[in-house]
């Protein structure tokens, strides 16, 4: 347990050890060096919108609680290059609704140091409740109790580079308010853990640069969001336009033609830009449209093959 201070009174970053004062959101003032709360331990999971620094270990793990009982989650530096050192920044926010796409629970750890490169294992944690909650509105469900191989195998942990609006202290965490890349982590289906003894999921994984964390299933949410779609007829040919808000493992975009909307044609492709979470821009010709009616539409290809 760490000694409390007042954090806002710190005029010294580190002790004469070169430990960084200010852990776990409190600042020690004590005679002991602060011990890092173990998460077997009894600490409970965070309520929202819960922020704290500390300097992680460079053996071993760091856990990051709130209070020394409110757990958000627990960071170790692995890899030969570029651990993740120094102080370090783990928030997490719970949605008071089911969000659209992601578990309610969701986290951002953000060192302040090679941030885009640091390598790191990360543990999150969750409650099945939260777990349920996404059940009830996804196509494909987490696991819905302790030995659900199946839901295991599902979930994914979408990583969102950076900051939340750039570590705003009242940023909201969301996914659409990180400018970074994106990408989808599977985590080993053991190490999905459902500790039994406090009531909650520990999932752990490997990361190198680090972000926003939001847990998901496999094909949970659509690779594109697509936010216009327009035809327009210029004298032989009709011109299609489309604009992208994100894009997650998109491959191709297939444009579809049909004059009576049951019977549709392949008449082109454009490739997809795979990755992005800014608005983008396409175009297609289609320089020799059927006499009378056209219909277009468009089929979206994952990078792994699905499609929708
Ligand atoms: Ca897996």
């Amino acid at each position: 347990m760490i000694n409390a201070g007042l954090s806002a009174s710190n005029s010294y970053a580190t002790d004469a050890a070169g430990n960084f004062r200010i852990q776990l959101g409190s600042i020690d003032i004590g005679a002991y060096e602060a011990s890092n709360t173990n998460p077997d331990q009894g600490a409970t999971l965070a309520t929202s919108a819960q922020s704290v620094q500390a300097d992680q270990n460079s053996v071993g793990s760091t856990v990051y609680a709130s209070g020394c009982e409110s757990l958000i989650a627990t960071v170790a530096g692995v890899g030969s290059e570029q651990p993740v050192r120094g102080n370090v920044t783990a928030r997490v926010w719970v949605e008071a609704s089911q969000p659209d796409g992601f578990v309610k629970r969701h986290y951002e750890i953000f060192p302040a140091e090679n941030a885009g490169s640091a390598e790191g294992r990360v543990t999150l944690y969750f409650s099945q409740e939260e777990f349920n909650a996404f059940n009830a509105t996804a196509s494909k469900p987490l696991p819905a109790n302790a030995t659900d191989a199946a839901g295991k195998a599902n979930l994914r942990i979408e990583k969102r580079g950076g900051q939340s609006q750039e570590g705003a202290p009242d940023a909201t965490g969301l996914p659409n308010t990180y400018t970074g890349g994106i990408s989808t982590i599977d985590p080993q289906d053991s190490d999905i853990i459902w500790n039994a003894d406090h009531a909650r999921w520990e999932i752990s994984f490997d990361v190198k640069g680090f972000s926003g964390f939001f847990v998901k299933t496999q094909g949970g949410a659509l690779p594109v969001e697509l936010v216009s779609f327009q035809a327009v007829k210029e004298g032989a040919v009709v011109q299609l336009h489309w604009e992208t808000a994100s894009e997650v493992n998109s491959e191709t975009f297939v444009i579809m033609r049909s004059a009576d909307g049951k019977k549709w044609s392949e008449i082109g492709s454009v490739a997809a830009a795979q990755t992005s979470n800014s608005h983008l821009q396409y175009k297609f010709t289609d320089a020799a449209p059927l006499a009378g009616e056209n219909l277009y539409k468009l089929k979206m290809i994952d990078a792994d093959g699905t499609f929708a």
